[in-house]
């Protein structure tokens, strides 16, 4: 076969033809500024060669930077971005006018906190904090800056940024990659892809999410480089000092975002691509799912077991084969004769319902979901028009192209049955990367097409946000059809946005040690990538854990606000089905495999150990996401973005916090009886024996098949409920709070409400949730002072001064002197929770 002729356009001579013909901006063709003028807010600097770059403010630290080849900037739509919402914020319309100054080889960019450069001869852009330090830069070389290629046959199919890598720079980010934290060195890939049973180096994996941090001299910055092509990044990994990031089409586009604070960033990044509003308080519970709970039967006894042994649940899944023959929106009658029926009695017993939809549907004019379908018009079509038709589950399929503002709304209300009359709880959104049968790709053509909101366009670039616009669909389904009820919903498949309609879980792993600290790195990482609501499929999905894998999983998924155990069950290599009747309950088929009590002892009571903790700790835990919806900080943070300033704590990839005051070491390596416990700047409590630590120091603990090492931060107040087996159990007459002494100031917030619904949304302005300021002085007066209205349900507060280190002779609530008890190690005492102050001298 003759290879294919390929050459640039100037090398062109008359009327030669070729197989293809490229053209390149920039490289050996350095884009020459020719003039700036003002857009609006912003500033476009056009090149001879007709490229242009538009820099626009969004704020004082968020700078969007788009590159055009033609010299005009189109109206574009972000998936991931809502701008309305971004320029409407205080904090946004300072900082939104960038000044302009010129000097002879540059024109300069400032505003109150950055300083960019871009310059004459070839168009590189430099970026300094306005102490004139150097944040990311662009190399002068030939590689550097704005590159794109383009062809006569197939348009543009590269557009590339290249920077520079400052010495020891670190990176982060990229939400869902199973390898080390630190990415320097590393080239990923971004294609939202099923990727059974993965493995540390598998890329790309389900989700996209095209966000890093850079973190050099203290200083942190993160780069969105908002594009829904396949995006690839590289960190430096040839080691030559640069760092780049292409897409296959679609525009060079990104946001800089400075710090200097990697949690600055990640708060920014939040701000500019979105929070979740707060889930149902029974979502942060416990869940169990296995691939799958049938019939009935099985279900219910699963219920009355969770019960029977005390291990606290809140949550049932139902996965694929609760439908009749793979079509979503419909029971198997054999299986579920009463779906309404069963639902009730598990909630009866404080179970909520999650079932599983797929976008594949059946293509069967008889299934009235695909005719209702062909009739809307719902179906993703390919080039030539007509509907594109895979394989999944069902056999032949077809795809809803959930970027139809009009699908979106017709697949939403597909739900009604199912939530709004049958009592299903929360859904769950599986292959929707989308996933296709049989062909290697794994995927859907790239040349079907997408309605992109009224941009059509091809699967090429509606790809990566598939699984988003589909989580999208639903969510706002679902919020339209019980606008009283906050929804829940899983999702496999996301883009970057994504966080705000769905949690997130990391799809198929597998059952082994690797794999709990692939969890541990994938959550820290999804977390700091905006999706706070994630968890792994505890104990593994493919294969069998060992009780003791189990135990430590469930330890450490109980920090992880998406806490679910899951696993494949019967079926064999993620795709060969095994049919199981109502005879096989109680027979091998129906292994009770990865439920907490399916290893026997001591991995049971060692389970339930770990279960508890969790709801004891829901009302920390629940204040963290309040939290993190209100200000975009993340819920789970490495250590290196506690202190970014700490070598050691840049290095830990084991411990992370769990909200402001938890430090999570979890035991990730079998056998481990003393584990070594990083604890950075600060002081540490340790929560099982209230043994105080300074930080920047490394201690050795002896942990036993029940324990996760854990530290709370000194100053901390942390809520805690007591032992229940369903949030539904939660007492409202009293709180307890643990407060952890400290000299110092540390604030604490505390947040509770009805766990679900919208109250909490109305009048925002007095919702100050409660924050409690313990101050110790070194006269050994204690303060806890409550700021803000109190947004505490109990009337009630039972206070644990721990680590006091004098006698308390006194305590004064709200200058009245009260009564109080010493116990042992702490102080105790029953107050109010409309207090404002509480003082132990
Ligand atoms: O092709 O629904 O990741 O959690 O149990 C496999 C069956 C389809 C993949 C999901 C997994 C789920 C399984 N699904």
């Amino acid at each position: 076969m003759k290879p294919i002729e390929i050459i640039p356009l100037k090398e062109v001579v008359g009327h030669d033809r070729y197989d293809d013909v490229y053209e390149e901006f920039g490289g050996t063709d350095p884009h020459v500024v020719s003039k700036v003028e003002p857009s609006g807010n912003a500033w476009i600097i056009y090149c001879h060669n007709q490229t242009a770059l538009k820099i626009e403010a969004l704020s004082d630290r968020v700078i969007r930077f788009r590159y055009s080849l033609n010299g005009k900037f189109d109206d574009d739509y972000s998936y991931a971005v809502d701008r309305e919402a971004v320029l409407s914020f205080d904090s946004h319309k300072n900082g939104r006018f960038l000044e302009l100054s010129e000097k002879q080889s540059e024109y300069i960019f400032s505003n109150a906190r950055m300083i960019i450069t871009v310059q004459k001869d070839n168009q590189r852009v430099n970026i300094f904090n306005t102490n004139k330090q150097i944040i990311c830069a662009e190399p002068d070389e030939l590689t550097g800056g704005f590159y794109a290629r383009r062809t006569l046959m197939k348009g543009v199919q590269q557009v590339k940024m290249t920077k520079s890598r400052q010495p020891d720079e670190r990176f982060f980010g990229l939400g869902d990659k199973a390898c080390a934290l630190n990415l320097a060195g590393k080239k990923m890939e971004n294609w939202t892809t099923d990727a059974y049973a993965y493995e540390a180096n598998t890329d790309p994996l389900y989700k996209s999410v095209p966000f890093y941090y850079g973190l050099h001299d203290g200083r942190a910055y993160g780069i969105f480089f908002d594009n829904t092509y396949r995006t690839t990044f590289d960190f430096d990994s040839l080691d030559t000092g640069e760092v780049s990031f292409e897409a296959v089409g679609g525009e060079m586009n990104y946001y800089f975002i400075d710090g200097p604070a990697l949690t600055d960033v990640a708060r920014r990044y939040a701000l500019l691509t979105g929070t979740p509003a707060l889930p149902p308080l029974w979502a942060l519970g416990f869940h169990q799912c296995r691939w799958s709970y049938y019939p009935e039967i099985k279900v219910l006894e699963l219920a009355k077991t969770f019960r029977e042994y005390q291990i606290p649940c809140d949550a049932i899944y139902l996965d694929i084969d609760y439908m009749d023959r793979f079509q979503c929106f419909t029971w198997d009658k054999n299986h579920f004769p009463d779906p309404p029926g069963m639902i009730r009695a598990l909630k009866k017993a404080s179970f909520q319902t999650v079932v599983m939809i797929d976008p594949g549907i059946k293509e069967d004019p008889e299934y009235d979901v695909y005719s209702a379908g062909v009739r809307e018009d719902a179906f993703c079509k390919d080039a030539d028009g007509d509907v594109f038709v895979g394989q999944v589950w069902p056999g032949a399929c077809v795809f809803p192209d959930f970027t139809n503002p009009a699908v979106r709304t017709w697949w939403g209300g597909l739900y009604k049955k199912m939530y709004a009359e049958e009592g299903v709880s929360g859904f769950w959104n599986d292959m929707n990367e989308p996933a296709n049968f049989k062909i290697l790709s794994k995927t859907i053509p790239e040349t079907v097409r997408h309605d992109y909101d009224g941009r059509p366009c091809s699967h090429k670039k509606a790809h990566n946000i598939y699984g988003l616009a589909m989580t999208r669909a639903t969510a706002e389904g679902l919020l339209r059809l019980n606008p009283e009820k906050r929804p829940f919903l899983l999702t496999r498949a996301t883009y970057s946005g994504g966080q705000k309609y769905a949690a997130v879980w990391t799809g198929d792993n597998v059952s082994s040690w690797e794999h709990l600290q692939i969890a541990n790195r994938q959550v820290q990482r999804l977390s700091i990538s905006g999706f706070s609501f994630a968890g792994s499929d505890i104990g593994g999905f493919a294969d069998y854990p060992t009780g003791e894998l189990m135990v430590r999983w469930l330890q450490l998924g109980s920090f992880h606000l998406f806490f679910r155990i899951h696993s494949m069950g019967a079926n064999a290599a993620g795709d060969a089905v095994v049919e199981m009747q109502p005879s096989d309950v109680g027979t091998d088929m129906d292994r009770l495999d990865q439920e907490p009590w399916s290893f026997g002892e001591p991995y049971t009571s060692a389970a339930r150990k770990a279960v508890e903790l969790r709801y004891r700790l829901l009302p920390y835990l629940y204040s963290s996401f309040y939290e993190h919806t209100k200000t975009g900080t993340p819920v789970i943070l490495p250590l290196s973005f506690y202190d970014q300033t700490d070598p050691e704590a840049l290095d830990e990839e084991r411990g992370f916090m769990a909200g402001r005051h938890l430090l999570v070491s979890p035991v990730i390596h079998p056998g481990v009886d003393v584990q070594s416990v990083y604890l950075p700047e600060g002081e540490w409590y340790d929560y099982y024996t209230d043994a105080k630590y300074t930080g920047k120091s490394r201690i050795e603990k002896n942990v036993d098949l029940c324990t996760i090492p854990l530290y709370v931060k000194a100053g901390a107040a942390i809520p805690h409920y007591p032992v229940m087996q369903h949030t539904g159990e939660r007492v409202r007459e009293i709180l307890e709070i643990k407060i952890y002494y400290s000299d110092k100031i540390e604030e604490s917030i505390i947040y509770e409400d009805q766990g679900d619904g919208y109250e909490y949304l109305k009048n925002q302005q007095d919702q100050v949730p409660g924050v409690f300021i313990s101050d110790g002085t070194e006269s050994g007066q204690f303060t806890i002072r409550k700021k803000g209205r109190s947004f505490i349900l109990s009337p009630l507060l039972l206070i644990k001064l721990i680590g006091y280190p004098y006698k308390a002779t006194e305590c004064i609530l709200d200058g009245k002197n009260i009564l109080f008890a010493i116990k042992g190690a702490y102080v105790e005492v029953i107050i109010p929770s409309d207090f404002n102050s509480l003082i132990f001298r």
